[in-house]
C-alpha cells in the first residue's frame, strides 16, 4: 500500500487531469464533486492524515492543505475560463448592431389587381368621365332584362350565372357592371359620361377564367355621339394605358346591348406583333368590347333614341393585369401568396 504522501501526489495529477480536461461547467463541477465533495478524495486523504503517526502527520498535513489549495485554485481558474468562454461564443452568436436603424412594419403595396383598375379609372377621370358604382347582388331586370337580353340568353344559364335565393327568384349576382349604367341612366338626363368599375361574378373557373374578376365598363350619351367618338375615346384609352406608339385595331363583333358592337386588340404585348403562343400567333391581343347603345336599351330607362345616342365599352382587368405583367394563370392572383404578389 502506497505511503499518503503518494497518495496525495497522484491525487494532485489526477485532480489537476480533470480540470484541464474539462470542455464545460457543468464537466468541471462534476469533477469538483468528484474531489472535494463530502465523500470525495480529498476528504477521504484528510481522514488519513489525522490517523498518521505524530512525526508525519506535520509534514503531510501541510502537503495535503497546500495540495487541496492548489487543487481549489486550479478550479476557480478554469471555472473563469469556462465562463469567459461560453460569454464570447453566445456573444458572437447574438451580436447586436446598435448602430442599425429599427425595423418598422413590412410595408405592403396594392393588389396587381387593385393597382391596374386604379390606373384605368384615373385615365378615364382624365378623359372626363366620372365613377358611380352599384350593388354586386343585383336584381334580374338590370344586370339582364334593360340590357337586352331575350328571356333564353345563354349567359342567363345556371351555369354561367350565380343566382342568389329571393322570396320573388330575381336576384342574382352581377355577371357584368353594365347594371351600372341602366341605374345611372335612370337617374341622370344626358350628357352622361360616366365608369363603372367594380367586382362581377361569373361560374366559370380555369386559368383564364374566375369566378370572381373585375371589370371596368363605360358609357357616354348625348345629342350626335357617333362610332368615330367611341374609336377616338377608346384610342386614347390605349395610348395613355399602353403607350402612344402601341398599335390598336377594332373588329366587328355583337352584343345585345350595343348595334353595331366592336372589339379592340392592341398589338400583341409579348411578340410585338410578329406571333406567339400568347396571341395564338395572330399578333393582337383582345383588349376590351364596345358599341353603340341599342335603342331598345334607351327605351328601358326612358332615353329618346331619336334624340340621343352613345357609346359604351367593357374591359376586364384581370386580363389586363395579366398581360400587363405576363401573369399565365389568372388563379394565381387569387391564392393571396405573398411570395407571388410582393413580385409586382
Ligand atoms: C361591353 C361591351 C359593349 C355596355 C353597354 C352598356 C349599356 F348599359 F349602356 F347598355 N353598358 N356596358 C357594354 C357594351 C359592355 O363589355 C364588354
Amino acid at each position: 500500500m502506497p505511503g499518503t504522501s503518494e497518495q496525495i501526489t497522484r491525487l494532485r495529477e489526477e485532480g489537476m487531469a480533470a480540470i484541464a480536461a474539462a470542455r464545460s461547467e457543468s464537466d468541471l463541477l462534476d469533477a469538483k464533486g468528484r474531489f472535494f465533495g463530502k465523500k470525495g478524495a480529498v476528504s477521504g486523504i484528510l481522514k488519513g492524515v489525522a490517523a498518521l503517526p505524530v512525526e508525519e502527520r506535520k509534514a503531510v498535513g501541510e502537503l495535503a492543505n497546500r495540495t487541496r489549495a492548489e487543487l481549489e485554485s486550479a478550479f476557480d481558474a478554469r471555472l473563469a475560463g469556462i465562463r469567459d468562454q461560453e460569454r464570447h461564443r453566445s456573444e458572437g452568436r447574438e451580436r447586436i448592431d446598435v448602430t442599425l436603424p429599427g425595423r418598422g412594419p413590412m410595408p405592403g403595396h396594392r393588389h396587381p389587381v387593385s393597382q391596374t383598375m386604379s390606373e384605368i379609372i384615373s385615365v378615364f377621370r382624365r378623359l372626363g368621365f366620372s365613377v358611380q358604382g352599384g350593388p354586386d347582388v343585383e336584381k334580374d331586370y338590370y344586370n339582364f332584362e334593360a340590357l337586352n337580353f331575350p328571356p333564353e340568353h345563354p349567359a342567363r344559364d345556371m351555369q354561367d350565372t350565380f343566382y342568389v335565393e329571393s322570396a320573388a327568384g330575381d336576384l342574382v349576382l352581377r355577371t357584368h357592371t353594365s347594371p351600372v349604367q341602366i341605374r345611372t341612366m335612370e337617374r341622370m338626363k344626358p350628357p352622361v359620361r360616366i365608369i363603372a368599375p367594380g367586382t362581377v361574378y361569373r361560374s366559370d373557373s380555369d386559368i383564364t377564367h374566375s369566378p370572381m374578376f373585375h371589370q371596368v365598363e363605360g358609357l357616354a350619351v348625348d345629342r350626335d355621339i357617333t362610332m368615330a367618338d367611341l374609336k377616338g375615346l377608346l384610342t386614347e384609352f390605349c395610348r395613355m394605358t399602353f403607350g402612344p406608339t402601341k398599335p390598336v385595331r377594332f373588329r366587328p363583333s355583337y352584343f345585345p346591348f350595343t348595334e353595331p358592337s366592336a372589339e379592340m386588340d392592341i398589338q400583341c404585348v409579348i411578340c410585338g406583333g410578329s406571333g406567339c403562343r400568347v396571341c395564338k400567333e395572330s399578333g393582337w391581343l383582345e383588349i376590351l368590347g364596345a358599341g353603340m347603345v341599342d335603342p331598345t336599351v334607351f327605351g328601358f330607362v326612358g332615353y329618346d333614341p331619336e334624340e340621343y345616342s352613345g357609346f359604351a365599352f367593357g374591359m376586364g382587368i384581370e386580363r389586363i393585369a395579366m398581360l400587363r405583367h405576363g401573369i399565365s394563370d389568372i388563379r394565381l392572383l387569387f391564392e393571396n401568396d405573398i411570395r407571388f404578389l410582393s413580385q409586382f
